[in-house]
């Protein structure tokens, strides 16, 4: 099993004096104000856990765009800034985007266009020349900050996301002494539609500019080589996973994410989750009901209103449950600069609104939604007490939530129910796995949630705990630069 100490381990014994270079939008520190204070955050993300541990062995480079109100206040003249602050391990040097690159690069062709380009949720993705070009100069940007750290050196770059698709081109025409690898960690959709795309060549280009690119799963991984297969001149070698493109070679592999297992257990028996736990039981009147959650940022992709369709059939069809059941809806504001955000925020607090008017009495109220930015401390306690989880994505790379339920169940008691269109559902067998779309199949799951046989539920849970301690976020790190390391051949 990987540990945060072996993954430091193999950092130190093969990474030799090559240097590590992350860069990610999102930055693992945030400074911030608070009051007249400024203060460091470090928001949770399942990527800056995996990756901190790989910084600190390496005492690499993290390069991120900064977006806290304080940051630029706390950097030095290069704009960086040693981290974790209290016991500086690695750097972080921070990008500043003005509001138009923000605009176009972020709001705009990331998550405008590429977000819901590769992700099936039917929501039409917008194609803007303007925040096209905007990208295209914001990756540029990106890669000027990491050849003026590197220069010549033969160093690793570890590039996040999709929204740097073209910067590992980039980076191979100014240095092709780099080895640069990519997680991608949406979805990859079939070449029928990600041809839709104006710019399709391009992007698939740009990726072809690394060493290493990773998907969560294998299917993105095939999705993928079918769309270099009929965009580009290329030779795929499928048995390897290769795309050879003018003398260059691009491995193609899945790595599956995941979370801090270990961890996550750990902090759901704290005492502190203890004392929130009573708290949140007394305060949503909570005591002896069958609790079930969900868990997500407020996007589309999600599958919020058709679970909300689900419990809304629950409750028609089975008035039995009133009154035993209650859900609870934590659910995290995202993105609300982007006008495809504000439908589904409204349509969710209707639809809550709708169902607890319906079937609600003076003494029960079926759904609780606590929309905002819930704090690690409340998600471990509603995830402790939750009889069943649901995830009803309507297409999810991965998917941590999942994931993290089940890390959290530590009395090896709870049902996951889990769309089958997440990355997750290739792994976790044991989940009751639903199609969110088919409502009146998902809200017969949540009946076969709530009535589980005791046996059974422990014997499904234990066997996903051990498959989330086994692949843990450790394990993703461990596999991907291990990876990263062999490419570099010596
Ligand atoms: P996301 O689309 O953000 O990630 P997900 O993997 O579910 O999706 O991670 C969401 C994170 O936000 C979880 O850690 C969760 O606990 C947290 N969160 C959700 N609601 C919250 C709330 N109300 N308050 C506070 N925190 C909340 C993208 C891809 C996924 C992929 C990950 C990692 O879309 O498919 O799993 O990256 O690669």
């Amino acid at each position: 099993m990987w540990t945060e100490d072996s993954l430091r381990g193999l950092i130190n014994e093969r990474l030799g004096d090559h240097p590590f270079v992350v860069v990610s939008y999102r930055e693992p520190y945030v400074h911030t104000f608070e009051g007249r204070k400024i203060q460091c955050i470090s928001p949770p993300s399942g990527l800056a856990t995996a990756l901190d541990p790989l910084m600190r062995a390496s005492q690499g480079l993290w390069i991120a765009c900064g977006t806290g109100e304080a940051d630029g206040m706390v950097v030095d003249e290069e704009s960086k800034i040693g981290v974790p602050p209290q016991n500086p391990e690695y750097t972080l040097k921070r990008i500043w985007l003005s509001h138009d690159e923000e605009r176009g690069f972020y709001w705009g062709f990331s998550n405008e266009a590429l977000w819901p380009l590769c992700h099936i949720a039917f929501a039409s993705p917008v194609f803007n020349e303007g925040d096209w070009n905007i990208y295209k100069a914001v990756n540029r940007l990106f890669a000027d900050a990491v050849m003026a750290e590197v220069g010549s050196q033969k160093a690793l770059v570890f590039i996040q996301d999709y929204h740097f698709a073209l910067l590992p081109r980039l980076l191979k025409q100014l240095n092709p002494e780099l080895i640069v690898a990519q997680f991608w960690h949406i979805p990859w959709p079939n070449h029928e539609v990600f041809r839709i795309c104006p710019w399709h060549e391009e992007i698939v280009d740009g990726l072809l500019g690394n060493d290493l690119l990773g998907f969560h799963i294998q299917y993105h991984c095939f999705n993928f080589l079918e769309t270099v297969d009929r965009s580009l001149e290329s030779r795929i070698d499928r048995e390897n996973s290769v795309v050879v493109r003018g003398g260059e070679r691009t491995l193609v592999k899945p790595f599956p994410i995941s979370v801090d297992t270990e961890l996550l257990s750990k902090n759901a028996e704290s005492p502190e989750v203890e004392e929130e736990i009573e708290r949140v039981v007394d305060e949503y009147d909570l005591e002896g009901k069958c609790i079930g959650i969900g868990v997500d940022r407020i996007d589309y992709t999600k599958g919020i209103p058709e679970r909300l369709k689900a419990l809304d059939r629950l409750w028609e069809k089975y008035p039995e449950e009133k009154e035993k059941v209650v859900f609870v809806q934590l659910g995290a504001p995202s993105r609300m600069r982007s006008g495809g955000y504000w439908g589904i925020n409204d349509r969710i607090s209707r639809m809550v609104e709708d169902i607890n008017w319906k079937y609600g009495t003076r003494t029960w109220k079926p759904i609780i939604y606590l929309r905002g930015n819930n704090s690690p401390t409340m998600l471990a306690a509603f995830r402790h007490i939750a009889h069943f989880c649901i995830v009803s994505s309507l297409h999810d790379g991965m998917n941590l939530v999942a994931k993290e339920y089940i890390s959290s169940k530590t009395d090896e008691d709870g049902v996951l129910i889990l769309s089958e269109f997440t990355g997750a559902a290739k792994e976790l067998r044991d989940a009751l796995e639903i199609n969110p779309y088919d409502t009146g199949d998902f809200t017969q799951k949540i009946v076969t949630a709530i009535h589980m046989d005791p046996q059974e539920r422990r014997e499904r849970m234990i066997r996903l705990r051990e498959q989330v301690k086994e692949n843990n976020i450790y394990t993703w790190g461990s596999n991907i630069v291990s990876e990263i390391l062999s490419l570099k051949g010596d």
